[in-house]
């Protein structure tokens, strides 16, 4: 079934059998004091809003029983997927791979790295660990979507600017058509969520298309009265 979704710049039009809800990276330690966001110097509060909506999307899609995917942003715990380049930018209080109150930063199977429990994958769902800001780079994704029919990507997760719009920009050079949903976004600098939001909607939506929550609620709940 195709539903039509109120969006900018212009409708975008969902094959519900074709489309996943993809996730990117809502992590304890981007979400959470303690964790990588906050070494960095960041207020981690500023994402709380996208919890939320992300938490909703992912009530909207699991009770249509469509695919789900969840991303993070994980190293191997040798961190031989993590370049010095990576590591060693900056001046952060604690590094990919260092010890902080929620265990290793980014480091896979550590607590900080895991999902935020308002967002916790159910069992059936995919969850991606990458290496990178994209979650093309150095991962199965494709691969996964490629066996699934997927040509459809709706997608929420922080940071809006780093790795949402890395995975976008990834994701539409691979030929999905993609829509961020606004409020399951944000970034630590409000500026650049808009900003951002308004980069991948211009010129005809040259890298996607934007739309509210109520939007993707409405256009997929108006799909279940057909
Ligand atoms: N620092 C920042 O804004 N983001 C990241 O490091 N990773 C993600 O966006 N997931």
């Amino acid at each position: 079934m195709q539903i039509e979704i109120d969006a900018e710049p212009f409708v975008y039009r969902m094959p519900t059998e074709h489309t996943a809800l993809m996730l990117i990276d809502m992590q304890r330690d981007f979400l959470e004091p303690d964790g990588f966001g906050a070494s960095l110097g960041n207020d981690v509060s500023l994402l709380r809003p996208a919890v939320d909506a992300c938490a909703r999307l992912l009530a909207l899609f699991r009770a249509q029983g469509m695919p789900i995917f969840h991303t993070r942003e994980a190293h191997r715990p040798d961190l031989g997927d993590c370049p010095p380049a990576k590591r060693l930018r900056g001046n952060p209080s604690l590094r990919i791979g260092d010890e902080g109150p929620m265990g290793r930063i980014l480091i896979a199977g550590e607590e900080g790295t895991e999902i935020v429990s308002e967002c916790y994958p159910q069992p059936g769902e995919t969850v991606i660990d990458k290496p990178g800001k994209g979650a093309f780079y150095k991962t199965d994704l494709a691969a996964h979507l490629e066996r699934l029919g997927i040509t459809h990507l709706v997608v929420g997760g922080v940071t809006t600017e780093v790795c949402v719009q890395t995975t976008l920009r990834e994701a539409n050079d691979r030929g999905y058509e993609c829509l961020l949903v606004e409020e399951a976004t944000d970034s630590y600098f409000p500026e650049f969520k808009q900003a951002t939001l308004a980069m991948i909607r211009a010129q005809g939506a040259i890298v996607g298309w934007t739309a509210s929550f109520m939007a993707v609620e409405d256009g997929m709940k108006s799909s279940t009265r057909i």
